[in-house]
């Protein structure tokens, strides 16, 4: 059996990712532009450790709010490879004992990612094979590599409700052009109607969601980030997550059911 850490190679054009079949992680995405995610130098790729950035799988829990060990069990298992092309792989994850011990309930998962000249797109398939309906919660926690998150600007959520973590879940109104960064930045949008643009001097990208209605914009800042053993001191200042996410209303599947949400992130010309 190879290791599950044994990255699966994308290829179009001149655009390269990576993809674990470990979590269904995309651990690398570069274009023209350079490199597009932030991956941490201090991930410990062992078996139980989730990755620290590329795009984690988070399902079927986000973050801490369930009994099931924080943003899931998918990030942290070993998913099976179902097909894989110069441009784009499918994973599987299914119940197994493992699984049912945590969430007692049948399903199938697949994570499909597609690979195009200037966008990474990946979706997130769930499907009830069950008798019963299942419910969860589930993103794509997505670490966009930043020269420096103090130069940065997430627009396209002004008039957007939102859920601010850093103040027990208080529930607010964006009215600000951009979202900036100077301090730990922890929100969870809730039914975003636009794409949202990440923007810094010289680049610009764009994320577009399909099925996930929420968008969480995440970043520790210095003083929380001390307390993530698997951060390179000052790594905090090179990402920004933006998350597609089905977060604050649960996706429920009737028996046989099938959902999908899609996050298309692209690289924009920069103003
Ligand atoms: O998506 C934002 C968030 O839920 C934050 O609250 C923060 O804890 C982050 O995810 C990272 O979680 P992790 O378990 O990967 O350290």
């Amino acid at each position: 059996m190879p290791s599950p850490f044994t990255p699966l190679p994308l290829e179009r054009a001149g655009a390269r990712a990576a993809v674990l079949p470990y979590g269904a992680h995309v651990t690398a995405w570069s274009t023209a532009d350079g490199e597009q995610l932030y991956l941490s130098p201090r991930t410990a790729y062992e078996e139980g450790s989730a990755i620290r950035g590329g795009v984690p799988v988070v399902f079927p829990q986000f973050s801490d709010r369930g009994p099931l060990p924080k943003h899931g069990f998918a990030r942290t298992r070993a998913w099976d490879v179902l097909a894989h092309a110069a441009d784009a792989v499918t994973l599987a994850l299914r119940d197994d004992a493992a699984t049912r011990a945590l969430w007692p309930h049948p399903f199938r998962a697949e994570l499909r990612v597609v690979l195009s000249d200037d966008t990474l797109a990946v979706t997130l398939a769930v499907e009830n094979p069950g008798a019963d309906a299942i419910a969860f919660t589930a993103a794509l926690h997505t670490y966009l590599r930043v020269a420096d998150v103090a130069d940065v600007a997430v627009e396209g959520l002004r008039g957007v409700r939102y859920q601010d973590n850093t103040a027990r879940g208080a529930e607010r109104l964006d009215d600000a052009d951009a979202v900036r960064f100077d301090g730990e930045v922890d929100r969870v949008y809730l039914d975003v109607p636009n794409e949202v643009t990440v923007r810094e001097p010289g680049r610009a990208r764009v994320v577009r969601a399909e099925g996930f209605r929420d968008v969480v914009v995440w970043n520790p800042g210095a003083e929380r980030a001390r307390g993530i053993a698997d951060l390179e001191p000052d790594g905090w200042r090179r990402f920004v997550c933006v998350e597609a996410g089905a977060v604050v209303q649960p996706v429920t599947l009737d028996a046989g059911a099938r959902w999908t949400g899609t996050q298309r992130i692209a690289v924009a010309p920069a103003r």
